[in-house]
């Protein structure tokens, strides 16, 4: 993961649902640096009050995509600048990151068969750096959740491309023509999930509820800029769409496509995730599980249910 506003949604998500066990999280570069996003996971933790009993590894700061000197992007005028926008918790202790990095993670938590979902929620630079260097894993990843491409809709960052694809359009080409099994939540499903100050008002308690303060801050930066992009007084869930499909895929349907990454970076729609829409037979790559569709409402209900406080933890919330 990049956190990033959403990415640090998506992980209260997974730290809020009974009997989900995270094995590690890596992070890569992307909304903002590796090392930054690691930071973020630690104060994600911090404001979910989790000491992590599980390594938070930082990734590679550079994707495998050759971007000009000085040209590689980031998001941080969507996220802030140090991704969480304006919280102001104190920083996060560094020497609580694990040693091992998210590549070795990756390496080692797939060296043997596995039921270990990998959920990515960035760019896919680390998956893909970490088959290169030991091509065997590729048989032990029982599935990956991939939030990222735009099938049938336009993009964000550039008019055909959605921001993890395009920020490491060579990764994800590279798993893309895996034999992996990967389900892709992409824009075609993330834009059809709006989450608005008023959904934070009424069932996350930011005056009373520490988790809903803490999305309240980290959240109101990336409202400004939808509002300022986009006139739209909220901001999408991307990331959380994800995670919430790999714990509960019921809301989310799909469809097998065979999809190709544009990596030719001259080309006016780098960063493009192709999906062939012709009935054909003949086929080269693998096939991937593109989510075509989602019952917003339902996912919504899930979400908010999962980050807002249970009795115990709040006296009187709401009903
Ligand atoms: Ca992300």
């Amino acid at each position: 993961m990049d956190p990033g506003v959403d990415d640090a949604l998506a992980l209260l998500v997974a730290l809020r649902i009974p009997g989900v066990e995270i094995v590690g999280i890596g992070t890569s570069c992307g909304n903002v640096g590796a090392k930054q996003s690691a930071l973020n996971v630690l104060r994600t933790l911090a404001a979910a009050g989790v000491s992590a009993d599980f390594p938070v590894c930082v990734g590679l700061e550079e994707p495998l995509s050759d971007w000009p000197p000085g040209g590689k992007p980031n998001a941080e005028f969507v996220h802030g600048p140090q991704g969480l926008g304006s919280n102001s918790q104190p920083d996060p202790v560094e020497r609580a990151l694990s040693r091992q990095t998210a590549v070795e993670l990756i390496i080692e938590t797939y060296g043997k068969p596995s039921d270990v979902l990998l959920v990515v929620t960035g760019p896919l630079t680390n998956v893909a750096k970490a088959l290169g260097q030991a091509p065997d894993i590729e048989q032990n990843i029982p599935r990956i959740v991939f939030m990222g491409g735009a099938y049938r809709v336009p993009g964000n960052i550039a008019p055909y491309s959605e921001f993890n694809v395009w920020m490491d359009a060579v990764a994800a080409a590279t798993i893309f023509a895996s034999s992996i099994p990967l389900t892709a939540i992409g824009l075609d499903v993330a834009l059809e999930c709006p989450f608005t100050p008023e959904d934070i008002e009424a069932a996350l308690y930011p005056d009373t509820w520490s988790i809903g303060r803490y999305i309240s801050e980290i959240t109101s930066h990336y409202m400004d800029f939808y509002r300022r992009a986009e006139g739209f007084r909220g901001c999408h869930l991307h990331d959380p769409l994800a995670m919430a499909v790999a714990i509960w895929p019921e809301p989310v349907w799909t469809q097998p496509c065979h999809v190709q990454v544009v990596t030719d970076r001259e080309s006016p729609v780098f960063g493009m995730t192709v999906i062939d829409h012709r009935a054909r037979r003949e086929r080269r790559e693998p096939a991937k599980d593109v989510a075509v569709q989602v019952d917003s409402s339902e996912f919504k209900r899930r979400f908010l249910s999962a980050l807002g406080p249970s009795e115990r933890e709040h006296p009187s919330p709401a009903k």
